[in-house]
């Protein structure tokens, strides 16, 4: 990939960032991430699919609720609205083409500021859109996903698709048609949904079951206009438990499994599994995957972190190698990602103000990510992993086990089996043996 500028080069002083290996001591190069590198039989490139998120690197401005904002962005200064995201996005692409990221994802309200007027968003959003063709046609840089910010304006502060009020729903459908038109103009291969407000605050004064419906109804018509324009790609829902709701309906992935098939959605739609979110959830990540994966509809994940002190969505870079290794465990097994990719939906923290630092935080998101790949297939290439998981259940591969897997055990016969051969012997899970393996390949 080649480096994308505009008329202004914005990250100046930093140039493509290359793998340079384990010994270089060099920070702003790549010391495990090697993009055409085959491993399992694929480049680095083509199971990772790594996308920058436009929010939390080109408008995240490090403004949190005690404080004003802290990163000034020099593409933020003209006054005309249109302008200024031109500038933004000759930006973003330069950062993303001198980071080597093959992929981007976005809100509509990150490409362009909206104002309360629909058809003129629309116009803004169409002018973003055409910019946009030059910029992925200069660069080869792709649209992972897009999606609508149906939670930001005032107007969902009751809900989107969820609002009790029809009007507001409305205004959400009128965001995600232009939001799906421009992931289909864009040739983005999935669309998003993560319902920040369809939940509730309090059940009060809320009718759950009919917010669940609209929900389902809304999704099933976004789905068919879609379709019916020639979206060929998956429908994502992101889980999250809470935040900003007390209570979101898309909890995790098992709640959305469910609601997936309670409303006939299986088959268009997957799921966009968040770090963090997991986290809130009370869950691992790991689980989340696993959850996906076993119901078929790991779709793409969110890479971040939380923090271990804190109870809400801090949204870190990933760092941490051997839980990193685990996920990579779970993907590589599944045979990787239904259609999506590793978006870096992180930021960096507010006191990190240098523009070297957004390429500090992604070298160190995608390095993890490879080293942890190569962990994970070094893992199942050389170690005795899944048989030793295997062999746990092969009581159930011939005899009464097997017969019992295929139905033709009553309750009697299991009663007779268990007055017949006496106790079950002590079967160790080593749990401590398989959590060294990790340790062993890194
Ligand atoms: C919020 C979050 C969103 C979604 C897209 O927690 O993760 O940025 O990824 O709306
Ligand atoms: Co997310």
């Amino acid at each position: 990939m080649s480096v994308v500028t505009g008329e202004k080069e914005f990250f100046t002083g930093i140039n493509q960032i290359k793998y340079e290996g384990r010994e270089s001591d060099n920070p702003l190069a790549f010391r495990w991430y090697e993009a055409d590198k085959v491993v399992a039989g694929k480049t680095m490139k083509e199971h990772l699919r790594f996308a920058c998120a436009y929010w939390h690197s080109f408008n995240g401005n490090g403004a949190d609720p005690f404080g004003a904002a802290t990163h000034v962005f020099p593409w933020d200064v003209k006054s005309d609205a249109v302008e200024r995201a031109k500038d933004k996005m000759d930006a973003s692409f330069e950062f993303i083409t001198k980071m080597d990221l093959p992929y981007y994802c976005f809100h509509d309200i990150d490409l362009v500021d909206y104002t309360n007027d629909v058809s003129d968003n629309e116009k803004r959003l169409h002018t973003l859109v055409e910019y946009g063709k030059q910029k992925q046609a200069e660069s080869g840089v792709k649209l992972l996903w897009g999606t609508a910010n149906v939670f930001s304006h005032s107007r969902y502060m009751n809900g989107a698709s969820t609002n009790p009020d029809f009007h507001a729903l409305a205004h959400a459908g009128a965001q995600v048609k232009s939001a799906i038109d421009a992931t289909i103009a864009l040739k983005g291969e999935n669309y998003v949904f993560w319902g920040g407000r369809e939940g509730y605050m309090s059940l009060l004064n809320t009718d759950m079951k009919r917010e669940q419906d609209h929900l389902a109804k809304f999704l099933h018509t976004a789905k068919d206009y879609a379709r019916k324009q020639g979206f060929k790609g998956t429908f994502f829902i992101e889980p999250k438990p809470c935040e900003p709701t007390k209570h979101q309906y898309d909890y995790d992935a098992a709640t959305v499994c469910g609601f997936l098939q309670k409303y006939d959605l299986l088959g268009d739609f997957k799921l966009n599994l968040e770090v963090n979110h997991a986290t809130l959830a009370g869950h691992t990540f790991q689980h989340e995957l696993q959850v996906a994966v076993d119901n078929g509809l790991l779709g793409s994940m969110d890479a971040n972190r939380g923090d271990m002190q804190n109870g809400w969505d801090t949204d870190q870079f990933p760092n941490d190698v051997m839980e990193v290794a685990e996920y990579m465990l779970i993907i590589l097994q599944a045979g990787g990602f239904a259609g999506g990719g590793i978006n870096f939906d992180a930021k960096i923290r507010r006191n990190s103000t240098d523009p070297s630092d957004l390429f500090y935080a992604h070298v160190g998101g995608m390095d993890v990510f490879a080293r942890a790949l190569i962990i994970a297939d070094n893992i199942l290439q050389k170690s005795d992993y899944k048989k030793t998981r295997a062999d746990r259940y092969n009581s159930f591969d011939s005899g009464a086990g097997r017969e019992f897997e295929n139905g033709k055990l009553s309750l009697k016969d299991l009663r007779d089996y268990a007055a017949s051969k006496g106790e079950p012997a002590r079967t160790s899970g080593k749990q401590e043996y398989l959590e060294n393996l990790i340790n062993r390949y890194i």
